[in-house]
């Protein structure tokens, strides 16, 4: 086998981005999945067929001769035929890394549990407006690799996943940001601390770091020497953006200034504030104009399953928050509508539990929820936790959850889907979960 064989570990979206960009520099390359049939193998072999693939098992003896290791970020670096590489003293890095190293514009960088897709596409859509050509993906759509150009762009937005973060040793962004951390991907971390620790290696050599004035986990470590920018739900602070009340009317704020009031945002709840604040404090760290990003913040209608308003009938409003697979999401989801609407939420919640810990629901189920509907493998945890205090039935089907709700709720209620969980055990993703949902709310007559 030839020498600086790199070898690519996983053959998804990351995998394949890997192949082109190091196929296209002419680098000696192999590729492994655990899979055996993994995405796009056929796309591939037809594209590359003289790359030396082995599917199946993870410890293949192509990694013994790997003189670099491109991880993807679905697999762990505690995979023991990853360990052994690393004994072996071989590198091993992921996408992202190869992009930093290779990035010829400015990189703005968002992390967190929650939002940051919503709020990376924020700051892409406030950068386009402000007459920026830019490059957004990351985590969310295009793996970062397939940014890069020939002619640069004028910035990079990038949603980073704790994942990916875990193998970057050289971003050196413009702008970081650690929106939020609750637990999450706790099959995959042994400690919360682990996770948030993943996650603080955004600030790594970053020049001016965004955090969230409300959830010390955001903090940017006090090694990393940077500026520092702030964003609350409270009254904002010097170089903090957050809420602003006056004449009973509350504004989105930047120190004593009011920028916007929120009732001109074209999306509900206190959690979708706080993502504007932070898009906002992310934008200002980088330098866009205050207008161009109180403009977008004007448009800008959300992504799908995140808290989408599906449908309002007979005085009950559906919202679809699929993407809410872990408790910090639907948390936000149950807090930020809850406190905005004038009747009580009907939840729909469960499916694969990813060994997280439910408890932190309960006081907001307590104080916002009329009925929770149970669905998939987390439905008797979930009942356990929340049938003292709330009405709760067992749904079998996404149809017969539907059906529940919508006899259930009462004018003025709000019918969310925010499942705490991921969808795999009913679903092919959290996608395919929202779109069964607003499809049956769509059609109930
Ligand atoms: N897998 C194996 N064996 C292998 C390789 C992968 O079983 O040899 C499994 C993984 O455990 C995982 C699945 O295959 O369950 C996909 O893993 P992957 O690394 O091949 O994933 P990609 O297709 O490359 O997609 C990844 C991100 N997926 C993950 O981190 C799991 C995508 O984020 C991301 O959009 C894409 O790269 C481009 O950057 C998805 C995601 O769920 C949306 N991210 C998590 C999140 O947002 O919470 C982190």
């Amino acid at each position: 086998m030839s020498q600086n064989l790199h070898v690519i570990v996983g053959l998804g979206e990351t995998g394949l981005s890997c192949v082109r960009y190091l196929s296209q520099k002419g680098i000696p390359l192999a590729i492994i999945d655990s899979r055996k049939n993994p995405p796009h193998f056929m796309d591939f072999i037809e594209t590359y067929p003289n790359i030396p693939v082995s599917l199946g098992k993870m410890d293949s003896p192509l990694l013994d001769q790997a003189d670099k290791i491109i991880l993807s970020p679905g697999v762990s670096l505690h995979e023991p035929a990853i360990i052994k590489q690393l004994n072996r003293g071989v590198p091993v890095v992921g996408d992202v890394e190869l992009f930093a190293t290779a990035a010829n514009a400015p990189i703005i960088a968002i992390t967190g549990t929650n939002a940051k897709s919503t709020v990376t596409t924020l700051v892409g859509q406030m950068a386009v407006e402000s007459d920026l050509n830019v490059e957004v993906g990351g985590n969310l759509g295009i793996p970062s690799l397939d940014l890069l150009r020939v002619t640069p762009p004028d910035l990079y937005v990038l949603e980073l996943s704790s994942f990916q973060l875990e193998t970057t040793n050289s971003l050196r962004s413009q702008v970081a940001t650690v929106l939020n951390v609750t637990p999450d991907h706790m099959d995959r971390y042994n400690t919360f601390n682990d996770y948030y620790l993943a996650k603080q290696r955004i600030y790594q050599n970053c020049q001016n770091a965004v955090c969230n004035r409300d959830d010390s986990y955001t903090d940017c470590d006090d090694r990393y020497e940077q500026n520092k920018f702030y964003f609350t739900l409270g009254k904002p602070q010097q170089n903090e953006f957050g809420l602003i009340e006056k004449n009973g009317q509350q504004y989105l704020g930047f120190e004593a200034q009011e920028l916007m009031p929120i009732t001109d945002l074209p999306i509900l709840g206190r959690h979708y504030q706080a993502n504007a604040l932070a898009a906002l404090a992310i934008g200002y760290a980088y330098g866009f104009p205050m207008d161009k990003m109180i403009n977008t913040l004007r448009v800008f209608k959300g992504l799908p399953h995140r808290c989408q308003l599906v449908r309002k009938r007979d005085g009950v409003t559906w919202y679809n928050d699929s993407k809410g697979t872990n408790v910090g999401a639907t948390l936000a989801a149950i807090n930020g509508l809850g406190s905005e609407i004038n009747g009580k939420l009907i939840l729909i919640a469960g499916g694969v539990g990813k060994n997280a810990d439910f408890s932190s629901l309960v006081p907001a189920v307590k104080q916002y929820v009329r009925k929770v509907i149970l669905i998939g493998e987390a439905a008797a945890q979930l009942d356990i936790l929340f049938k003292d205090f709330s009405d709760t039935s067992f749904a079998n089907t996404m149809d017969e959850a539907v059906i529940i709700a919508s006899k259930d709720a009462l004018f003025g209620d709000s019918v969310l889907l925010s499942p705490a969980c991921a969808s795999f055990d009913m679903f092919n993703n959290f996608e395919h979960r929202g779109e069964v949902f607003t499809k049956l709310v769509q059609d109930l007559s």
